[in-house]
């Protein structure tokens, strides 16, 4: 008898399951402003880094209004009449968003009805690694990030020889960014199920290596999901300051502190104490090192559905200007093929400079030494879907969608850069 009802004690102890999401901030109260910048002053628009820029094209910055404050400071900047409200509750925004999350759970075969956590992603990515082991290799921990998460890769590549051009796309490097990481697994899911089936996948992974960060930023994604949907930054205290992180996307070493991120840590394009101060850049910059020569580069973000290219600091072109056009015009004319989704194709400075972004570290001398090979990388951020009326709540029902319109655009970005490499047989006297 005893053992028998030990049995079923044991058997009814209930199982402590945690919940797969929660938040503990509230968004009551805020709300998002679209302002034109037309005939703004460069200052003034430069000091709109203080509030959070959820995005900003060629036209207009959409500015999250969290307090009375900031509704000061963004009148102060914009004439009132230029801006209109797009969201005017962010916390319902939020709530519609994520009433599915702890309710439903998908197989396998629903993997891209959803969005998942940072755990679920990497069993997944761990599940791709050994179901297609012929043609991938999985590192696991590239490195560690502030919080002690890993940062994996995943490298993809076909039969062929060892000297292949290899492509880098890395995500999340903005946790509230969802989408990106979705997309990314699902161009990832294209192509290795894709190989040896599908001629254009083959003859694409027999010539390229595709190298793929899925976690730039996994404390701050960790966060999206358990405390903070909103969360922009790492999540790396800062000295002197009660505010916490560290905008990754202006901490790379490429010119930092020059005026395009904030040095104030409050704010969510904190540039940090000085270049590559996050360990989260340290790790991203130190393995595309490793793997350098690359030929072409990509940070996946949202929103807005734009295709951006060197520079974010200077109006100035590039050298490789016409290239690095007809590359981003390309993606743009790719991404409209299956449903007519319209990207935007410019440079990344956009409306005003930004400093230490990834992207410009990707083509920059710092990333492309020229000692190896003297070929530079495409540098490349592409703002996926939408353009304002979901902006980072982008319904779970669009990661197929995004990522069916993705796949085209991200092959014709593969093989540009592999036929049209960035060659300086004389890297060193080339200053960029
Ligand atoms: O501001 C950013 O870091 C990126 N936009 S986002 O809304 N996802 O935060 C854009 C970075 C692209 N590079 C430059 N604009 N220089
Ligand atoms: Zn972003």
């Amino acid at each position: 008898m005893i053992p028998l009802l030990l049995g079923i004690g044991v058997l009814a102890a209930p199982a402590v399951k945690q919940a797969r999401y929660s938040r503990t901030e509230s968004y009551a109260g805020q709300y998002v402003q679209r302002c034109s910048l037309t005939g703004v002053a460069a200052a003034n628009k430069q000091a709109l880094v203080n509030l959070d820029v959820m995005t900003h094209n060629a036209e207009y910055v959409d500015v999250r209004i969290i307090n009375g404050e900031d509704a000061a400071m963004l009148k102060s900047l914009v004439p009132e009449e230029q801006c209109t409200i797009v969201v005017d509750d962010v916390e319902q925004l939020v709530l519609a968003a994520e009433k599915d999350l702890n309710t439903s759970h998908s197989n396998a075969a629903e993997w891209f009805d959803e969005y998942h956590t940072y755990e679920e992603i990497i069993g997944w990515y761990e599940d791709i690694a050994s179901d297609y082991e012929r043609i991938t290799k999985y590192v696991p921990r590239v490195g560690l990030s502030y919080g002690g998460l890993d940062m994996p890769a995943m490298h993809i590549t076909g039969e062929g020889g060892t000297n292949k051009a290899k492509v880098w796309f890395q995500c999340s490097i903005h946790s509230r960014e969802w989408i990106s990481n979705a997309v990314c697994q699902y161009i990832v899911n294209y192509l290795v199920s894709n190989y040896g089936i599908n001629e254009e996948v083959t003859s694409l992974l027999n010539t390229v290596e595709l190298i793929v960060m899925p976690f730039v930023n996994p404390d701050g994604y960790k966060w999206t999901w358990s405390s903070s949907r909103l969360w922009r930054k790492n999540r790396q205290p800062n000295s002197g300051s009660t505010c916490v992180g560290t905008d990754l996307n202006r901490n790379y070493n490429d010119k930092w502190g020059t005026g395009g991120g904030s040095t104030n840590p409050c704010s969510d394009t904190y540039e940090g104490a000085r270049a590559v101060s996050a360990p989260e850049t340290v790790v991203a910059q130190e393995y595309f090192l490793q793997n350098a020569p690359i030929h072409g580069a990509i940070d996946w973000h949202a929103y807005s559905q734009l295709v951006l290219r060197p520079y974010g600091w200077t109006q100035d072109d590039a050298p490789d200007e016409p290239l690095l056009k007809e590359c981003g015009d390309l993606f743009r004319d790719e991404a409209a093929k299956p449903f007519g989704t319209r990207f935007t194709s410019q440079k990344s400075i956009g409306l005003y400079p930004t400093t230490g972004t990834a992207n410009d570290w990707f083509y920059s001398d710092d990333a492309n030494t020229g000692g190896r090979d003297a070929v530079r990388a495409y540098g490349f951020t592409i703002e996926l879907r939408d353009t304002g009326r979901y902006g980072f709540e982008l319904p779970a029902s669009q990661i197929i969608p995004s990522g069916q319109e993705m796949v085209p655009a991200a092959i014709s970005f593969i093989n540009f850069v592999r036929d049209n490499p960035l060659y300086y047989p004389n890297a060193e006297q080339v200053e960029i």
